[in-house]
């Protein structure tokens, strides 16, 4: 075993990653050897797809199967072997399946790549004796830390565009122009590339396709549900039956929404749902009544405390038998946890059932409301007002503090830093690193918020297409505007966000709360001269240099 992709990773002075009988996340070492395997396999797949589309040959079933099996293996997603095994029977045959395509076509195959070429044991136990061959690490010893460090931030930062491409899938947002690059980066990473600057150019070709991924999945999610607008969530419990729905995934809850209605079931949002309450196609919901919770690292006690079943549509899960309420959470898409029930298809009738038969809340709380619903949409209607209030001298400065959650202690400088930003600022926020402080009262300059939730990690298209506007009102660069961006990194979603960003040319940028473990300090060294990236130190110090420029 050796995966060293997450924010809580095991450091030590010997090395970091997680190397042992199981990882930080509760990831046994069969599952994450299991994982390589799969993710060489995938690699294997994509080196045929990307040689048989010189030759007019794509398959739209393998084009959407890869980075679907390859969202499986992000933190905190699947842990289930037996559907890990099932990915890698499927992704043999698929690559089988091109294979014979290339070689009806006369293409030339010798020069295949050693995962293209990898020939896959029949059992569990063989793949487990291949896995060392398809470690992350592979080859460290020849080509050295530097490259076995790039060649993880790009393959990381794939896997978190992957995701992206299959939350858009699901919402009938493809691409074959993007379904070939990323057949090319995931071709090429399965060649183990030593080459410092070609992996380099490979990071930030990823950021750029990460950000066509991103405006495919807003496509999707608009295009679905309408714009989101600014809307009050209450986030304390109703009187009723109920269902908790967490994740990332929109249409899981617009389908639990149809199929609960009139049942007396109240539907509540957790974590990275939270945002949904914004979309008018949701919205409409009389019975989506709240949000519950916070994140993804609080579960096991607030899961359990929830009197009702829980819908997992993406990630993060974490182990459901420590709140002790495996037997009802359900699982959806790619999540998996063994013994859980997994939903296939839109027959959510088990999950309703569970609520029917659980007490639910048996009293109404005190409502207490926050803010969501500031995405593109919203921000842009905003903008205008924005734009006098900064002319006006009433707006100073823009944060953008945004990112995952997670439990260690450092991540209240977030909370902190928001707490600490002055009252002639503006905070936008997004992902599920807004539960640090998004209960807290900010309130407004000139009637606009001062604190404005944009959405899911996702939405940082939203938030980008922010500053774009501004820079063009106010005729600069992004880089020249009142705008910092203080990032909180956990897993690899974040990593290709950040690597979009970069992309881009933003610069300045404030990450933390620890730096990624891959990064040896001479690949840091480089992002920060050439990106003035900076880690976050304290909340005193990191405010006191932005608002000195
Ligand atoms: Fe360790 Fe993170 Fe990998 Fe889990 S996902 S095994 S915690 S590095
Ligand atoms: Fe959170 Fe898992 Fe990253 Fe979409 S839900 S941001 S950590």
């Amino acid at each position: 075993m050796f995966c060293v992709q997450c924010e809580q990773t095991i450091r030590t002075p010997a090395g970091n990653g997680c190397a042992y009988s199981q990882g930080m996340c509760g990831k046994t070492s069969d599952t994450s050897d299991l994982q390589d395997v799969l993710i060489y396999m995938l690699q294997g797949i994509s080196w045929y797809a990307e040689r048989a589309r010189e030759f007019g040959i794509a398959n739209r079933e393998i084009d959407a199967f890869v980075p679907r099996a390859f969202f499986a293996t992000l933190t905190n997603v699947n842990f289930d072997n037996d559907r890990i095994i099932a990915l890698i029977r499927e992704a043999n045959a698929a690559r089988d399946l091109l294979k014979s395509a290339c070689e009806a076509k006369g293409v030339n195959l010798l020069d295949a790549s050693p995962a293209a070429q990898f020939v896959l044991a029949e059992d569990m136990a063989g793949m487990l004796l291949q896995a060392p061959e398809t470690l992350p690490n592979r080859g460290k010893e020849e080509v050295g830390e530097d490259i076995i460090g790039l060649r993880l931030l790009c393959l990381y930062g794939l896997k978190g565009a992957a995701a992206y491409m299959e939350h858009a899938r699901i919402l009938h947002q493809q691409n074959d122009d993007v379904y070939a690059e990323f057949h090319k980066h995931m071709a090429w990473l399965g060649t183990d590339p030593a080459d410092l600057m070609s992996l380099f150019d490979c990071a930030m070709a990823i950021g750029q396709m990460n950000f066509t991924v991103m405006g495919m999945l807003d496509k999707g999610e608009t295009d679905a549900f309408g714009h989101p607008v600014p809307t009050q969530v209450n986030v304390k419990p109703v009187k009723g039956k109920c269902i908790v729905v967490s994740g990332h995934d929109l249409i899981d809850l617009e389908e639990l929404l149809k199929q609960t209605e009139g049942k007396g079931i109240n539907i509540y949002t957790n974590g990275e749902m939270l945002p949904a309450h914004g979309y008018p196609e949701l919205k409409k919901y009389k019975h989506l009544v709240g949000n519950y919770g916070s994140a993804w690292q609080n579960q096991q006690h607030e899961f359990a405390a929830f009197p009702g079943p829980i819908l997992m549509t993406s990630n993060c899960i974490i182990d459901p038998n420590v709140g002790d309420y495996a037997d009802r959470i359900y699982t959806r898409n790619i999540v998996g946890w063994p013994g859980v029930q997994h939903i296939e298809g839109d027959d959510f009738s088990a999950i309703i059932e569970k609520a029917l038969e659980m007490p639910g809340f048996e009293y109404d709380e005190l409502p207490h409301n926050i803010l969501t619903g500031f995405a593109r949409n919203a921000l842009m209607s905003a903008a205008p007002a924005v734009i006098d209030a900064v002319k006006a001298g009433d707006i100073k400065h823009f944060f953008l503090i945004g990112g995952c959650d997670g439990d260690k202690a450092e991540r209240s400088y977030y909370k902190e830093f928001a707490q600490s930003v002055p009252e002639d600022c503006v905070i936008l926020t997004l992902a599920c690193g807004k539960f640090k402080f998004n209960k807290l009262e900010y309130g407004d300059i000139n009637g606009i918020p001062r604190l404005l939730d944009v959405g899911q990690c996702n939405d940082a298209y939203s938030a980008i297409q922010l500053a774009l506007a501004l820079a063009e009102a106010f005729e600069c660069g992004v880089n020249d505007l009142p705008l910092s961006l203080i990032l909180s990194w956990f897993e690899q979603k974040a990593i290709v966000i950040l690597l979009t960003l970069l992309s881009l040319g933003i610069k300045n940028i404030h990450v933390g709360p620890t730096t990624p473990a891959f990064l040896t300090d001479n690949l840091l060294n480089v992002l920060v001269e050439k990106f003035d990236l900076k880690l976050t130190t304290t909340v005193e110090q990191d405010m006191g240099a932005i608002l000195s420029k």
